[in-house]
């Protein structure tokens, strides 16, 4: 048997007497070696503007839901109206959804860990969802949290680090949700800590970071720039009042983030679709 490389088509053959024929698992596994990270399909012109939707999980119903905002198919259809980059889900959400999640064509991008808040002391948050199975649901990126300072900090990166290499073998982005928290961690979103957060994504190698900012622009400076090449985009925490938080998407673009990704300020506003449109003049101004 004899092995035949053909270097313009970057296709593997292999030669049976005068028989050839293609080695198909030899192509795939040069096809994944060579795979780029596609950011395309959860990105517009280099921003973002991602939906997030796991608060259900995060915190319970009671806390964030009303009769509106309870429903996945008003968030799905915020999603697609608004123009979202990706949509933010848990497993059960994009599985129970897929049909209105696809023909929305809304980029899907799939939590793969995840807490309740009802347990106390120093935050863990396991994976629930395998890069497999997200791709099966028809995902555009996977997101996972890293709550940095928790006692349990290495048993969540070491698990992403496993995620982060296997979805970017199948060229699929990761999004790293890093959350200082902790008894070790006294403010989340001071200089120290948000440029800690931003850094630990570039360390890891996610595509995109996801940071809480504290109101100090220098400080968002410094956490862009300690995030290299790893994108930052900017999580929106509380409702605040539009005009506040207008001022504060203005603050984090300028300060050079890729974009927001939020949940509680746009699907518990009175106009979803409204506050979406003033974000996004401001994104993509
Ligand atoms: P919000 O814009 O609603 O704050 O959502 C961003 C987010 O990161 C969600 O993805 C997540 O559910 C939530 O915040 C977690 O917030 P916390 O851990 O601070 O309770």
């Amino acid at each position: 048997m004899k092995m035949l490389r053909d270097i313009d088509t970057e296709k593997v053959h292999l030669v049976f007497g005068d028989k050839e024929q293609i080695d198909f698992e030899k192509l795939e596994n040069k096809m994944k070696k060579n795979n780029k990270v596609n950011l395309n399909k959860i990105l517009r012109k280099n921003k973002a503007l991602f939906l997030a939707y796991d608060q259900g999980l995060e915190h319970g119903p009671l806390s964030d839901f009303n009769d509106k905002n309870i429903d996945p198919l008003f968030i799905i259809d915020i999603a697609k109206n608004g123009e979202f980059t990706g949509v933010v889900f848990q497993k059960g959400i994009a599985e129970k959804y897929k049909n209105e999640i696809k023909k929305n064509k809304v980029p899907l991008i799939i939590k793969l860990n995840g807490k309740t808040n009802l347990v106390q002391g120093d935050p863990i948050s396991r994976q629930l969802c395998t890069v497999d199975e997200a791709i099966k649901l028809d995902c555009s990126g996977v997101g996972y949290t890293i709550y940095i300072g928790s006692q349990h900090e290495s048993v969540m990166m070491n698990e992403f680090e496993k995620i982060q290499r296997e979805a970017h073998s199948k060229g699929l982005p990761v999004i790293l949700w890093v959350y200082p928290r902790g008894r070790a961690v006294k403010n989340d979103t001071s200089k120290e800590m948000m440029s800690y957060a931003a850094r630990v994504g570039l360390e890891l190698g996610a595509d995109i970071v996801k940071l809480k900012y504290g109101g100090n622009v220098k400080d968002l400076e410094w956490a862009i720039k300690s995030a290299g090449r790893t994108k930052v985009v900017i999580a929106g925490g509380i409702k605040k009042m539009e005009k506040e938080f207008i001022k504060q998407v203005k603050e984090i673009m300028n300060a050079g983030c890729t974009g927001l990704a939020i949940g509680r300020n746009i699907w518990q506003a009175k106009n979803p679709l409204e506050i979406a449109e003033k974000i996004k003049s401001v994104i993509w101004k």
